[in-house]
């Protein structure tokens, strides 16, 4: 990427559409509108900033007309890559859109990369890497908790966090050297209690930073979950209870749904992946046998196991066989389903933690306490909503990777520390992690962390 360069693209998404936006980045942007636009009085370039102005746009080879557009010019710094940017809103359709975008290729813009806009808003400065992360998962959120994280980052909410975290890291690792260049005098220098105390509190940070990795993983890839459980215990009525519609076929015939039966909804704003599944029981048939095999394998593959019990009968040996599956990394949670009926469930005590931890009774048919599944969801993946602290950070995997690394830095130091180590060894682990942190943000450059977030944009963005 040559920064020198001026960018264009068509920022908006391709097919009929009210307006489609053409922008340009870079020194020649208003020297090349100027050739594009046939306006009034005088050219573009000698608009006021941030206005917005009426033009015939024409191909200035033939003096063909192209459209009629509004353009909009934003002049360095103040614009989002701090460089001359230009927006041409066409009338939208594909001719238009692309004879504007040849035109101001043939006046000698080239066309941006994927996320080369973003990118170029990062190198300025005018923005960090945890806010071009953002831009990107706000363009792609998949649900409204997803979106509103990614506008508070986007905002360099926790670039800051990250920002401050260095500064205390940067005053830590001063008085460390200091305390090793002036050790034989008589200068007060940091306590070691002070020095503990310091490193504990920055590791515990780091640490809510990386638990908030994970929710912003939630939100970004959203939650996959099974229904599962014996058959008639009220699956695909839960599932259509959960959806406020009727998805999945639904009767009193034990063994209705043979496949699994699945739909996308967000429960308190986090998107979810449901899966309706077979019930469980011995394959009765050839069918049944693939539908059993099916169930295995969404149990496998998900992040949340939903096993629905029948509140009106006691425990059948099938529900007993689901409550003895070993569960390693999914989260669970136990629904006893039809509330509305005399209850004969008795829940055993010896059930395992995993089943018993999270326990919702509802009515699939009457929806009663349905929504309480929603919250418990929400609660299992760390996003109750009286907890403080509950924020998201949208991070690419190599971001988490030295969230991860820096902290093993400072849990050293501190262990280090403990075990009577000079201040240099403190010293150069707390600056290891300076760095691992100025990484996250993009303070420090690492091609490979820039690469990794920037490669997974759209172009003209
Ligand atoms: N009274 C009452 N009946 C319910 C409730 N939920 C489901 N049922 C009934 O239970 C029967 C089975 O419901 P389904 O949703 O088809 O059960 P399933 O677990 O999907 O069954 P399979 O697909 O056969 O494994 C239907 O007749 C439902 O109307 C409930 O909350 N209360
Ligand atoms: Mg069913």
């Amino acid at each position: 990427m040559l920064l020198g360069e001026t960018i264009v693209a068509v920022s908006t998404p391709s097919g009929p559409g009210g307006i489609g936006i053409v922008r340009l980045s870079g020194s020649k942007s208003f020297s090349i509108i100027d050739r594009l636009a046939k306006t009034r009085n005088e050219p573009i370039s000698l608009k006021k900033s941030h206005t917005t102005t009426l033009a015939k746009i024409i191909d200035p080879r033939t003096d063909e007309l192209i459209d009629e557009a509004l353009i909009t010019i934003m002049r360095s710094p103040n614009s989002y890559t701090r460089e001359d940017v230009v927006e041409i809103n066409c009338h939208s359709g594909a001719v238009p859109i692309r004879k504007t975008l040849e035109a101001a290729l043939n006046e000698g813009a080239r066309l941006a990369e994927p996320g080369e806009f973003t990118h170029r808003a990062f190198l300025s400065g005018r923005i960090d890497l945890t806010q071009a992360q953002a831009v990107m998962n706000l363009v792609q959120a998949r649900s409204e908790a997803a979106g509103r994280a990614a506008a508070r980052q986007a905002d360099g909410h926790v670039g800051k966090k990250i920002e401050l975290l260095r500064k205390e890291l940067i005053t830590l690792a001063a008085e460390l050297e200091a305390a090793i260049d002036f050790a034989d005098e008589d200068i007060e220098s940091i306590s070691p209690e002070q020095t503990s105390h310091t490193l504990k509190k920055i590791i515990k940070e780091i640490e809510e930073l990386i638990d908030a990795v994970g929710r912003g993983k939630t939100l970004d890839r959203g939650i996959l979950a099974a229904i599962i459980g014996r058959p008639n215990v009220g699956k695909s009525s839960l599932l259509n209870a959960v959806l406020m519609e009727d998805k999945a076929i639904t009767s009193s015939q034990p063994g209705t749904t043979r496949d699994i039966v699945e739909a996308q909804i967000q429960l308190e704003g986090i998107p979810v992946d449901l899966q309706d599944t077979a019930g469980w029981r011995d394959p009765q048939d050839d069918i049944e046998k693939l539908g059993l095999e099916k169930t295995k394998k969404a149990i496998a593959a998900s992040d949340l196991i939903i096993l629905v019990l029948d509140g009106s009968e006691p425990l059948a040996q099938e529900d007993q066989d689901l409550l003895d599956l070993p569960v390693k990394s999914q989260h669970c949670v136990t629904v006893v389903n039809k509330n509305d009926l005399p209850g004969k469930l008795l829940l055993d005590e010896r059930l395992s933690a995993s089943w018993t931890e999270h326990i919702v009774s509802v009515s699939a048919t009457s929806g009663d306490g349905v929504d309480l599944l929603g919250k418990a969801i929400a609660e299992i993946f760390g996003f109750s909503q009286e907890a403080e602290g509950q924020e998201a950070f949208l991070a690419s995997v190599k971001q988490e990777n030295k969230l991860i690394l820096a902290k093993r830095n400072l849990v050293e130091a501190d262990e280090a520390h403990g075990q009577g180590f000079g201040e240099e060894v403190i010293s150069t682990l707390t600056k290891e992690a300076l760095a691992n942190l100025g990484e996250v943000i993009g303070t420090e450059v690492n091609e490979e962390v820039i690469k990794e977030i920037f490669n997974r944009f759209c172009i003209g963005k």
